[in-house]
C-alpha cells in the first residue's frame, strides 16, 4: 500500500498518455521568493516546462493530501499563505499524517516525485553544507536525498550561501554524480563560475538521461545532481556578492537563526541587500533549469535500459 497521491488534471492527463513530466518544488515558492514574485515565478518556470515540450509537476502537500501538480488557483494560495511548513524527509510524513500543509523542500520533491514515477526535477539551487557545518553540523538532507532517490535533480549548482566545497566533498562521499552542464567547472547559482572543477561534464541531455537509466540499471540507489550554469547575461558575478553574503551571514548568527530558518533568512537577506538584483537572477536560473531538466525528461521517456546498455 502506498499513500494516496492527488494528480492535477494536466498530471494526471500527462500520467494517462506517457509524456514526460518534470516536478517542481514548492518551498521556493513559500520560503523562497517574496509574494507576488513567487507566484509569477512558479507560473513561468510550468510554462517553460511545457514550451520545452514536458509537463509541470508542481508538489506540495494540501490539507494532509500530498499534491503532484497544483491547479493555478492551489498554486496562488499557496505562495500568499504564511503558516506553511518547510517539508524535509523528516516530517514530510508528519506532515500528511496530521493534516497539515506544507510544501516541499528538494529532498522531499525528490521523495514524493519517486512516488509518482518522475524522474527529473528542476530547482533553483540545492541545499548543502553550510559555512561553519564543521561546528553547527548543519548540512541539508538534500543531500543525503541525492543519494538514495532515483530522480535527476537540475540546480544552478548548489546556493552560493553555502560553503561549496565542503558541500561537493559530501556529495562524493555519499556517491552522488554531480554533472555540469556544458561547462568543466561548477556554477555557483547566482554566478555561473566557481573556482571549483566540474567532477563530471555533460554537453547534452540526452547523456545525462542515459546516465540515470544506467546508474538505475546497476543497481546503484540515488540521483544525479546536474549543475546548470545560469544564463551569462542574468549572472551577478561572485566578487559583488562575496560582501553581500558576507553580511548576510554574520547578520545571522547574531540573530541567532538556525535550523530550517537559516537559507529563508540569507536568500531574503541578499534579495534586500541587493535591492532585489538576487531575485532576478533566482527567478532566471530556475527558468533555465525548468527547460534543461523538461530536455532530460523527454530524452528519458524515448530510452530503455537496452538503448544505454
Ligand atoms: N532553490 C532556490 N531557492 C530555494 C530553494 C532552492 O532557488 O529556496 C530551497 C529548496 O527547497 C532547498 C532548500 O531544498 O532551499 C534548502 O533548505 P535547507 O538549506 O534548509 O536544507
Ligand atoms: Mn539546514
Amino acid at each position: 500500500m502506498t499513500i494516496p497521491i492527488h494528480y492535477s488534471e494536466e498530471v494526471a492527463h500527462a500520467r494517462a498518455d506517457g509524456l514526460p513530466i518534470v516536478a517542481l518544488e514548492s518551498t521556493i515558492i513559500t520560503h523562497g521568493m517574496p509574494f507576488p514574485q513567487n507566484v509569477a515565478t512558479a507560473r513561468l518556470v510550468e510554462d517553460d516546462v511545457r514550451s520545452a515540450g514536458a509537463v509541470p509537476a508542481t508538489i506540495a502537500v494540501i490539507d494532509g493530501l500530498l499534491h503532484v501538480g497544483l491547479e493555478p488557483a492551489q498554486l496562488d494560495a499557496l505562495g500568499q499563505a504564511n503558516d506553511v511548513a518547510k517539508l524535509s524527509r523528516a516530517d514530510m510524513a508528519a506532515c500528511i499524517a496530521t493534516g497539515g500543509t506544507g510544501a516541499t523542500t528538494v529532498a522531499a520533491t525528490m521523495i514524493a516525485a519517486n512516488l509518482a514515477g518522475i524522474q527529473v526535477f528542476a530547482t533553483g539551487g540545492i541545499g548543502g553544507a553550510h559555512r561553519g557545518a564543521e561546528l553547527s553540523f548543519d548540512i541539508s538532507a538534500d543531500l543525503q536525498e541525492l543519494a538514495q532517490t532515483p530522480v535527476t535533480v537540475v540546480g544552478a549548482g548548489a546556493k552560493a550561501i553555502l560553503d561549496l566545497p565542503k558541500t561537493f566533498e559530501v556529495l562524493e562521499t555519499l556517491g552522488v554524480p554531480v554533472i555540469a552542464y556544458g561547462q568543466d567547472t561548477l556554477p555557483a547559482f547566482w554566478s555561473a563560475q566557481s573556482n571549483l572543477a566540474a567532477p563530471l561534464r555533460m554537453d547534452s541531455a540526452v547523456d545525462i538521461a542515459r546516465a540515470q537509466i544506467t546508474r538505475s540499471a546497476m543497481g546503484l540507489s540515488g540521483g544525479q545532481l546536474i549543475a546548470n550554469p545560469i544564463p551569462q547575461d542574468d549572472q551577478i558575478p561572485a566578487e559583488v556578492l562575496a560582501p553581500i553574503i558576507a553580511q548576510a551571514l554574520s547578520e545571522a548568527e547574531a540573530q541567532n537563526v538556525s535550523a530550517k530558518q537559516v537559507t529563508p533568512f540569507l536568500l531574503g537577506r541578499i534579495f534586500e541587500l541587493t535591492d532585489g538584483q538576487s531575485l532576478t537572477a533566482n527567478i532566471a536560473l530556475v527558468r533555465n533549469n525548468a527547460r534543461l531538466a523538461a530536455q532530460i525528461a523527454i530524452n528519458m521517456a524515448k530510452l530503455t535500459v537496452q538503448d544505454v546498455t
